[in-house]
């Protein structure tokens, strides 16, 4: 194939669209992650992602993204930023960097600022209505419906493959708490001698098995997108239910540098994939008997 994309969540559907544009017309993939993710950035309806994200346990809409470049193994990531427009944006300026790659909270707004990144007050009505209702009652920290990362993994024409990713984090976190998602090798991971991998589900879990550098180490080692994605997964999950009795929510999306894709969950996770020999289309991963089951995706894409 000669480029490919594949995206989490239905909510990655529009973001797709101009992600394909890009890679259709000779683009770049790390324009087109960029692209595809900012996209879903600037959209209110999305409530885990850039504006209209929700809240953490004191109101504030705080932000993680990361970007790596499978050319380079350059990365960039920020983490707990709040009142910018795109955290995707500024973690793929940090990857061009020597060091000082991953920035959190005030460190990474100074860079943002002095960078001329555009600010936005992410906290829409809407959020901040359903924080109002909740925040009486704290909740049980889980990766909870429609609280998702938005993850694109995209191979371009010439060979290269990247990654990009962009939440909110889980609802009515603890002020501070990172996820998984701008943790390279745990969100995402990107090598474009041999392809990519990000998560989304609860960060906490997915963390713990270095979720996107295990499915892209178990494709090195010769495994095609499908099976690595599996393994991965599986594994951890099964080392979770034995030691602690339960793994949570985790769904992994992963893309050959050949552009054939794989995909492994333990929850109900639709993903977009389309590349220059298959449509665009939203498909449904299932969890039966601890195996992916993956069909397309009925639901009316809204
Ligand atoms: C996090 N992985 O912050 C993200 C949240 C997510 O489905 O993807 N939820 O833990």
């Amino acid at each position: 194939m000669s480029w490919a994309l594949i995206a989490t969540w239905q909510m990655a559907l529009k973001g797709a669209a101009v992600s394909k544009e890009i890679l259709e017309s000779h683009g770049s993939a790390a324009d087109a992650a960029i692209e595809g993710v900012s996209v879903i950035e600037d959209e209110p309806s999305f409530h885990s992602v850039g504006y209209g994200g929700r809240p953490d346990r004191e109101g504030h809409v705080t932000l993680d993204g990361g970007f790596m470049d499978g050319d380079t193994l350059h990365f960039g990531a920020v983490a707990s930023v709040e009142g910018f427009r795109s955290p995707v944006r500024i973690a793929a300026s940090l990857a061009r960097r020597e060091a000082n790659n991953f920035l959190c909270a005030e460190g990474a707004e100074r860079y943002a600022l002095e960078h001329g990144f555009e600010q936005r007050d992410n906290l829409t009505e809407e959020a901040l209505e359903i924080y109002r209702k909740e925040v009486d009652q704290r909740k049980k920290l889980s990766a909870y419906d429609g609280h998702d990362t938005v993850c694109f993994l995209t191979k371009d024409e010439k060979g290269s493959v990247c990654a990009a990713v962009s939440t909110s984090g889980l609802f009515m976190k603890d002020p501070g708490r990172i996820g998984d998602s701008p943790l390279c090798g745990s969100g995402y991971y990107a090598d474009s001698e041999i392809g990519a991998a990000a998560a989304t589900g609860l960060g906490e879990e997915i963390i713990k098995g270095s979720l996107s550098f295990a499915a892209v180490a178990y494709m090195e080692a010769g495994m095609d997108a499908q099976s690595a994605a599996e393994k991965a997964l599986r594994s951890l999950e099964a080392k979770l239910i034995a030691k602690n009795g339960k793994a949570e929510a985790m769904s992994l999306i992963v893309l050959n540098k050949d552009g054939s894709c794989g995909v492994s969950t333990n929850v109900d996770f639709p993903f977009v994939y389309a590349s220059d020999q298959n449509d665009q289309m939203l498909y449904l991963a299932r969890s039966v008997d601890h195996k992916t089951v993956i069909s397309p995706y009925e639901k009316d894409p809204a």
